[in-house]
């Protein structure tokens, strides 16, 4: 049997602002190199990590154009609903989004905790899903950690941030290190962090996300990848997994607009800068006062003319509510 992953297509009709070629176009072709290497290898059917749309209701004119590639696909396709498949990132709305309602039609199968099987007589093989909710990094793990039962290998498909590494205060994630030895998934298949990162192999299990198969920003991490498949390969008792670079995509470098890179990286550093300060704030150091809390809003109050304030309204606040429960959890 033979299983084809693939994650984050963000299908939209609109270019990202950084990219420089006719984005829908190498979609589409991306789609159709897709769709192409499932049918010539015969897969029983394909996996997608989430974030099929880039948004909930995407535009039914553009969403049309994806979908005459997507009809060429003989197997059945598998999605984990992402953040950007929901409303508001809210499981609960699934019933409201396209992808929802091609669910209810039959057009694609909904992946849930709630695991399917397939068989071909040759090797049963187990699948479940991991949606994407608010609360999957919050620390239990428990979206990751799936059960085998009465099959020969079991494949979860997850959206969320299971990471290889740590990443700091900055983003909410789950380590492949805490989630590897209490899993019985065999493969644990990962969409959600776009960058995606080598195979991992803990305790006899694989780890593996591929990165989006879009490149939405034009961040480093991004223009030195390449856009990915992981086509996976059962046969009795044996197992293996191999990646393949699209042909269709192109090197970061062409697709991507270097100024805008570089104006990222600006951006990013002087967040960095600000955020540093805050760091400091709230670690009491080189400050007078003693309430973090009032000099951490007279600081934001002088930064309303940035033209980032949202974004770091909303990473200041979240890294102030996690001191305050590290400093809860200290008292
Ligand atoms: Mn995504």
């Amino acid at each position: 049997m033979r299983l084809l992953f693939l994650t984050d297509t963000h299908l939209r009709g609109a270019a990202p602002r950084n990219r420089t070629d006719d984005f829908v176009a190498t979609l589409m072709a991306k789609l159709r190199e897709v769709v192409q290497l499932a049918n010539e290898l015969s897969v029983t059917a394909v996996l997608h990590g989430g974030d099929v749309f880039d948004l909930p209701v995407p535009g039914l004119a553009a969403t049309g154009e994806f979908a005459t590639v997507l009809r060429d696909l003989e197997a059945p396709l598998y999605i984990v609903p992402g953040n950007h498949d929901l409303h508001g990132q809210n499981p609960a709305t699934l019933m409201r989004t396209l992808l929802g309602f091609l669910g209810r039609w039959g057009v694609v199968r909904i992946l849930d905790r709630t695991p399917v099987y397939l068989d071909d007589g040759n090797v049963r093989v187990q699948i479940s899903g991991a949606p994407y909710h608010f609360a999957i990094d919050d620390g239990s793990g428990d979206d990751y950690i799936v059960k085998k039962q009465n099959c020969d290998v079991a494949v979860h498909v997850c959206h969320g941030a299971l990471l290889h590494k740590s990443f700091g205060l900055m983003v909410k994630y789950t380590l492949i290190d805490d989630i590897a030895a209490v899993t019985e998934a065999d493969f644990t298949l990962c969409g959600h962090y776009h960058l995606g990162y080598d195979d991992v192999y803990r305790d006899g299990k694989w780890f593996i996300n591929p990165g989006a198969l879009v490149r939405l920003s034009a961040s480093p991490g991004e223009i030195s990848r390449w856009p990915s498949v992981v086509v996976l390969f059962f046969d009795g008792s044996t197992a293996r997994h191999e990646t393949y670079k699209l042909k269709s995509a192109k090197p970061g470098h062409e697709v991507l607009d270097r100024t805008a890179i570089e104006d990222s990286v600006f951006r990013a550093k002087k967040r960095e800068d600000f955020l540093q300060t805050v760091r400091q704030i709230t670690s009491k150091t080189g400050f007078a006062r003693t309430d973090p809390q009032a000099i951490l809003l007279r600081v934001l109050d002088g930064m309303r003319d940035d033209p980032d304030f949202a974004q770091i309204y909303a990473e200041v606040t979240r890294i102030w509510a996690e001191v305050l429960e590290e400093e809860g959890e200290k008292g």
